[in-house]
């Protein structure tokens, strides 16, 4: 693989694999802004960085289960109405490393962010299926049948099947309420490489690893994708399976995320002067479900009390509310009176009534991923 030619990154970034370059923030770098700059927006990637060289030539073909396959243009793209949604796109490794604290998972290490929210601009998936003749589609779609699968451009591994793919149910991909965007902007400027440039999918409320970057085709196909990412990676397995006894037929792809939190203005140990301390973080849910309560503990989990939630500064979250993002996390703060030696818990509940569990036990699994235990961070006073 050649990466030679990768895009110049941010120096503060944490890189945790130089070669595909997997990137995070700092945990302070992330939670300062509800919207997440684009140099600090989560780089996962399984190969190195395309070039488009051509944009004139570029097209993203549309095939599979249709009659008249088509081949679309950027400015096809672009003539459709165009969307813009705040979305939070999370890896299902967020978390990982410390999930390999307990026993270990195989994969990229992740501390907590493995994130970032943006507003993506871009045309509904759901009208570009339009175009070739395929209803909107406006129930809760089912997981069995047909789906729409994405391949990208890129040269991933051999091992790895070739080119990045991954599919979403044909009901989920043609729903206009779903706001699955081909995606050309991501904070109001264009796509960077490193993102998907020129075209991405940005699936909202699934776990990143089926929004994928640089975008070459739509097809539409019997049952979910066959790729590597969708069949021998990303699935959740119980504790008890593990390398010689994995079976990786016997679940589905993982989708939506389940809920998660995590304090990002501490690191995972730290040396305080007594005092207030401020507690800042994030929160989200998968699905589109809401954030309904931040919690926090400084007893190990027998007391909790609420911390405040927002999305734009000054505006009260309220889940579900239409003035919410509902595909975006949640930021929290609290101040907390720090004395002696703490420890500070934080969980989520989201607006279904899910809470992330208690350990990281009872949801360890062998690829590392969904990590969604209650976040505790350590704090030592000076005196
Ligand atoms: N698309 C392609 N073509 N190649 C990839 O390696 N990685 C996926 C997804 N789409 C990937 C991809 C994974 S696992 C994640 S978490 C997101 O892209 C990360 O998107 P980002 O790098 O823009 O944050
Ligand atoms: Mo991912």
């Amino acid at each position: 693989s050649d990466y030679s030619q990768e895009p110049a990154r941010h120096p503060s970034l944490r890189i945790n694999a130089k070669e595909p370059f997997n990137a995070e923030a700092t945990r302070r770098d992330l939670a300062a802004s509800y919207i997440t700059p684009v140099d600090f927006f989560l780089k996962r990637n399984h190969g190195p960085i395309p070039i488009v060289h051509d944009i004139n030539s570029y097209y993203v073909t549309i095939s599979g289960m249709i009659d008249r396959p088509r081949k679309l243009s950027l400015d096809d793209i672009k003539k459709l109405p165009k969307y813009n949604v705040t979305a939070t796109l999370q890896c299902a490794g967020n978390r990982r490393t410390e999930m390999s604290k307990t026993r270990k998972v195989r994969g990229v290490g992740w501390d907590v962010c493995a994130l970032g929210n943006a507003t993506w601009g871009g045309a509904k998936l759901s009208d570009v299926l339009r175009l070739i003749g395929l209803p909107y589609h406006t129930e809760i779609s089912p997981s069995g049948g047909k789906h729409v699968e994405f391949t990208s451009v890129d040269q991933c591994p051999e091992e790895k099947g070739g080119p990045y793919k991954a599919s979403i149910p044909l009901g989920h991909a043609t729903n206009p309420a779903a706001d699955v965007l081909v995606a050309y902007e991501m904070n109001g400027e264009v796509l960077k490489r490193d993102h998907g440039y020129p075209l991405r999918v940005v699936v909202p409320g699934v776990i990143g690893a089926r929004s994928v970057k640089w975008l070459d085709r739509i097809d539409i196909i019997e049952e979910e994708c066959q790729g590597f990412f969708m069949q021998k990676d990303y699935k959740m397995f119980p504790p008890s399976v593990d390398w010689d006894n994995i079976e990786w037929s016997a679940r589905t792809p993982q989708m939506d995320y389940p809920v998660q939190s995590a304090i990002c203005s501490l690191e995972d140990t730290n040396v305080i002067v007594p005092g207030e301390v401020n507690v800042t973080g994030y929160a989200l849910s998968g699905g589109g479900r809401g954030i309904e309560r931040v919690e926090l503990s400084t007893n190990g989990g027998k007391s909790w009390f609420g911390a405040i939630r927002y999305q734009k500064d000054g505006v009260p979250y309220i889940a579900g509310d239409i003035t919410s993002d509902k595909w975006a996390w949640v930021l929290f703060k609290a101040v907390v009176d720090v004395k002696g030696d703490t420890e500070i818990v934080v969980k989520a509940v989201d607006s279904s009534a899910n809470v992330q569990p208690e350990s990281v036990e009872s949801i360890w699994n062998l690829r590392g991923i969904l990590n969604t235990c209650w976040h505790r961070v350590r704090l030592s006073t000076m005196h």
